[in-house]
């Protein structure tokens, strides 16, 4: 293509100045460029429409099929919201223009109970495997950045979106969380940090973990909520000072694990108040409460609540919950009458059960109180409206969620972890060994010493588990067998003390009968582990990949392996964000016409013509599409 642009260009047809023509014309190679990304892309969508979807987890294709309408806003004289340019105004200004102490004060200031909405996050990441694309945010940005302009934050990056954009879609998380912030300005923008993990599912040297905050920071993140797994205080810091030296506002967070209303339990209120106490000496500027499997109990809620702001009068408090038992909205309600100054809600159609509980529930329960978030019911529907179509778009990664499962006050399995569970139950069709399961999660979680179970080490209770049910393993069995038993990784890593310490301790003697020879860290990883050298780092992405951004550096940091074939992958294919998520995920009709904006003012005009016979010899087909006009032809390997 580059030949048969520069043969036809005019200055090359006309003759004319020949040795200075390439450098002068740049044209040439952002068409070369171009055409070379549209071969990338006709490669992508002809193995999809040959092999079907490659992208992990997917089950079938979306239910919805006609094309997403964008709802209309309109203003309070029934008028149509221009909303051609995203809103100005939202709490994000104060953040801005006079930094993170005084953002605190005014949200602590504020009278009614802020909202965060989480459904650019934790609710995709909850209800179907993180799976949404970065298309699909962008194309409600700008309303959003009207229906919401009053919320606390959109909770839209970190957790499990980091690695998930990269390895299951193609996408570069970076790059979202820039095209997302220039859409919407106003609102604060939350991620979800694990403390010295990062957002890797083990502790990395502390200087990743600064370099990795500095790099949010300036890509758009404002808000950062850092907690630790264990709540062990000296991870959870590593992340809140990094939090500091880049600017960002801290959410030092504790996390609610079992039930505190009950005297028998490990965790109580006075464990809870002295992890508080650590916190708010750490210097973070909102203490966050997270309730990462929705036990937090409307009760409960409100003796931890009502205790921590009349010790803290002055200290913003931000509670996170789901909704897995059905309790959710009772529970935040009784946050906000307790005095909390924020809590977390998802768009209706994107709530409820193992995500956060719904938004427009929320606010029907506080409206006309002391404690209304003052959001416009009638603007939340609209934007409601959008992910309903979303929510079919993105059925083939539906965990089939039927219903509440307040069974979670005894298994306690963070939302997102449920339903990986139920999914994986049901792909197995494992009925019975689903409720096994959770029974196996339990008594897991207690031979390992009743610990705080969220991301990475309720991953270490659900591998223990699972190991359990399928060596027939009972609690006792565990106990005696323990020196022989081949433990799970993530189990030998948490006894390791890569995760840090638990409160209590390890549980002994089983914790040496599995490590055997293997190490025992009795302090923060951190101070183990060689600091990362960032040149060596920069070097090796510059020759691998001949060039590199900063943002890609702490990518690969994070997770190197997942990096390198997330850019192999876009080798092949080309960036695939721009493909609306319908033609990512299934085959058009033969002659459907489809557009992909490849680049502002670049659109492309597809149609699928058809799809050849197979080759005997080559095993491959070939597959016809229409291309802006012309016809345009892949090869593809049949992997039937
Ligand atoms: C994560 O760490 O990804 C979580 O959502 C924990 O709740
Ligand atoms: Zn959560």
């Amino acid at each position: 293509p580059f030949l048969a642009s520069l043969l036809t260009h005019p200055t090359f047809v006309s003759g004319g100045c020949w040795t200075t023509f390439i450098d002068d014309t740049p044209e040439l190679f952002a068409l070369v460029n171009s055409q070379n990304r549209a071969q990338k892309l006709l490669s992508y969508l002809g193995d999809l429409a040959v092999n079907g979807s490659q992208i992990k987890g997917q089950i079938g294709e979306p239910k919805f099929k006609g094309d997403i309408i964008i709802p209309t806003l309109h203003d309070e004289q029934k008028n149509v919201l221009d909303v051609s340019e995203p809103c100005k105004q939202g709490w994000r200004s104060i953040i801005v223009d006079q930094g993170p102490d005084a953002f605190a004060k005014a949200v602590r200031a504020n009278k009614g109970c802020l909202i965060m909405d989480t459904t650019w996050r934790d609710a995709h990441q909850s209800l179907l495997a993180t799976r949404v694309r970065t298309v699909d945010f962008l194309n409600i940005a700008k309303e959003t950045s009207y229906a919401l302009s009053n919320a606390w934050a959109l909770e839209c990056w970190g957790g499990a979106t980091f690695d998930v954009a990269m390895r299951f879609l193609y996408e570069d998380p970076w790059d979202r969380l820039r095209k997302m912030r220039k859409l919407v300005p106003n609102i604060p923008f939350q991620m979800l940090l694990r403390g010295a993990n990062g957002v890797a599912y083990s502790s990395l040297p502390d200087n990743a973990i600064f370099h990795f905050c500095e790099q949010a920071k300036k890509n758009g993140v404002d808000i950062f909520r850092v907690f630790d797994a264990l709540n062990d205080v000296e991870q959870l810091e590593v992340g809140v000072k990094a939090v500091l030296k880049a600017g960002g506002v801290a959410e030092g967070t504790v996390c609610y694990s079992g039930d505190m209303l009950n005297p028998s339990k490990k965790y109580n209120l006075e464990y809870y108040m002295g992890v508080v106490e650590k916190i708010v000496n750490m210097g973070a500027h909102i203490l966050g409460i997270k309730d990462m499997a929705g036990v937090l109990k409307p009760k409960a809620a409100t003796m931890l609540i009502g205790s921590i702001r009349k010790k803290y009068p002055d200290l913003p408090i931000h509670v996170h919950t789901h909704d897995s038992a059905g309790t959710g909205v009772a529970s935040m309600v009784a946050c906000a009458q307790a005095g909390a100054d924020a809590v977390d809600a998802a768009t209706d159609s994107m709530s409820g059960m193992t995500s956060q509980p719904s938004i427009g529930a929320i606010v029907a329960s506080l409206e006309g109180s002391d404690f209304d978030p003052g959001l416009n019911p009638h603007h939340l529907r609209m934007i409601d409206h959008y992910w309903a179509q979303l929510r079919l778009l993105y059925s083939p990664f539906e965990a089939g969620l039927t219903g509440p499962d307040p069974e979670v006050y005894e298994h306690e399995i963070p939302g997102g972890q449920l339903t990986n569970l139920i999914f994986q139950a049901s792909q197995q069709g494992l009925g019975e060994q689903w409720a096994q399961t959770k029974k196996a999660y339990e008594q897991a979680n207690d031979l390992l010493g009743d610990i705080v179970k969220v991301t990475p080490t309720s991953k270490v209770v659900g591998d223990l588990a699972q190991f359990m049910v399928s060596n027939k393993l009972s609690y006792n069995d565990v106990l005696e067998k323990a020196e022989q038993l081949d433990f799970p990784s993530s189990v030998l890593e948490f006894f390791e003390g890569l995760m840090g310490q638990p409160y209590g301790g390890f549980p002994e003697p089983l914790r040496s009968q599995a490590l055997r020879e293997r190490r025992k860290m009795d302090k923060r990883p951190g101070l183990y582990l060689e600091p990362v050298n960032f040149d060596e780092v920069r070097n090796k992405l510059k020759e691998q990949f001949g060039g590199y951004t900063e943002s890609d550096v702490a990518s690969y940091v994070m997770y190197p392996k997942v990096f390198e074939d997330f850019k192999k992958w876009t080798q092949k294919f080309g960036d695939l964000s721009v493909l609306p998520t319908k033609y990512f995920l299934a085959k058009p009709e033969i002659g459907e016409e489809f557009h992909v904006e490849l680049e502002k003012g670049k659109v492309l005009i597809i149609k699928l013509l058809a799809i050849g016979p197979l080759s005997e010899q080559t095993g491959q087909r070939e597959v016809f599409y229409e291309m802006n006009g012309e016809v345009r032809q892949v090869t593809v390997d049949d992997q039937h």
